[in-house]
């Protein structure tokens, strides 16, 4: 598992782009225009976790995350789809950007405007006369539509694969690979919908759709940010969204504050740490009437009442509870739970569920998966064979012929 890629979706002037530089704090351009995001934007965010280092109590020097205050902040990488129009699968617009984008992400995030300030073309209108059910159920269709065409178009080839004598997971894993579906999504997809009991040649469109669906719904976990709760037409939406998305997480948010929050942690007004639910006045801070307006809108507003803007908690809720990530610690050292340098719980790496010791070594580099002998667990000493799965916050050291232990 590479970094974990998070991608962006749903309709133009949903926040999309806000989201992003507030989760990066980069610089990319936020815009009310339709499809003025030509290029897709890659950035760096970081999901929060607690760190092993008071557990174990010591203070630690991280190499490739960051410990705030015993918060582990993880990078993660961000994509920025351009904006996205009815029928865009069918190749108006933006549809192939899109599609090749959203191909290489983990998971989804599908923004929403809560406040119903976007129209279905995705313009900025009246306040409280979008409907982001609507407009949630609009792209929904793209995706089903585009793992239906991909399905579609390689028939032939599938059916060919079939008559060679492989198993259809894996004749369909030759189709799908290219957008980041595994033989193992298209299985749990077979099996859900029954499909794996019907020959293939005999599948009827409703089945071609059905099949599509759990195919996205497992292989592209997503999670709805309902965004702009700051505005007074946003909660009632809100509460709409939720109640009628009941397979899905719904997280309300205001990129907009968290953008206003980072930015002015960054000018040293305020101290905050994203995904907290206050922040502090910097003692002296000189602030305009705007920004004090500004900020005790956003306290008042959204973290009184929310108690975050959801920024962070969103990408944290999409890898540790979507897509199920574990963080976990290797060390060299298992005494001093340092690096052969001595930097003390240097790293830090995020492996889906049910990977193993292997894997890890396998990630950290593949001199040390050659000689793989074992692991040892750091809080227990106690040896775990390379087919150990691994947990959340496990920290161990991986013993290799080749290369002692990393
Ligand atoms: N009130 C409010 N406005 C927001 C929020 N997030 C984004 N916006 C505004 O919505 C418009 C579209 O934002 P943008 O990020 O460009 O949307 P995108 O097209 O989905 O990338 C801009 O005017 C933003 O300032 C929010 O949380 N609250
Ligand atoms: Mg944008």
């Amino acid at each position: 598992m590479a970094t974990v890629r998070i991608g962006l979706i749903g309709k133009t002037n949903t926040g999309k782009t806000t989201f992003f530089n507030a989760a990066t704090l980069g610089s990319a351009e936020v815009s009310t225009y339709p499809f003025t995001t030509k290029e897709p934007n890659y950035g760096v965010a970081h999901v929060v976790t607690l760190c092993v280092c008071k557990e174990f109590g010591v203070k630690d020097n991280p190499r490739n995350s960051k410990c705030i205050n015993g918060w582990r902040h993880i990078p993660i990488e961000l994509i920025d789809l351009p904006g996205l129009i009815k029928g865009a699968w069918a190749g108006k617009g933006l549809g192939n950007q899109f599609l090749s984008v959203a191909s290489q992400s983990d998971a989804l995030l599908h923004v929403v405007d809560a406040s119903g300030s976007v129209d279905e073309e995705g313009r900025l209108t009246e306040p409280g006369t979008g409907d982001p059910l609507a407009d949630y159920y609009d792209i929904e269709e793209e995706l089903v539509m585009w793992f239906i065409k991909l399905l579609d178009r390689s028939e032939d080839r599938i059916i060919r694969g079939l008559k060679k004598g492989m198993d259809l997971a894996d004749a369909m894993e030759a189709v799908f690979r290219g957008i980041k579906v595994t033989a193992q999504d298209i299985r749990q997809a077979l099996s859900a919908t029954g499909l794996d009991k019907k020959d293939f040649e005999n599948w009827t469109p409703s089945d071609d759709r059905k099949f599509a669906s759990a195919l996205r719904e497992i292989s592209k976990p997503t999670l709805v940010v309902a965004n702009k709760m700051d505005l007074d037409t946003a909660p009632e939406n809100f509460k709409r969204l939720r109640d009628q998305l009941v397979d899905k997480i719904v997280v309300p948010s205001s990129a907009e504050a968290e953008l206003i929050l980072r930015r002015a942690e960054q000018k040293g007004l305020i101290r905050y740490i994203p995904g907290e639910e206050k922040f502090e006045i910097i003692k002296g801070a000189s602030l305009t009437d705007r920004q004090k307006w500004a900020l005790n809108f956003i306290k008042t507003k959204i973290l009184d009442e929310y108690m975050r803007t959801g920024v962070q908690f969103a990408l944290n809720v999409t890898v540790f509870k979507l897509l199920k990530m574990n963080a976990v610690y290797p060390v060299y050292d298992v005494q001093k739970l340092s690096d052969h340098k001595g930097n003390v719980l240097p790293d830090v790496y995020l492996m889906p569920d049910g990977a193993t010791v292997e894997d890890l070594a396998r990630e950290i580099h593949s001199d040390l998966a050659k000689g793989l002998l074992y692991a040892i667990d750091a809080r227990t000493g106690i040896r775990l064979p390379a087919s150990y799965k691994l947990k959340d916050r496990d920290v161990l050291s991986i013993v290799s012929s080749s290369k002692k232990r990393s």
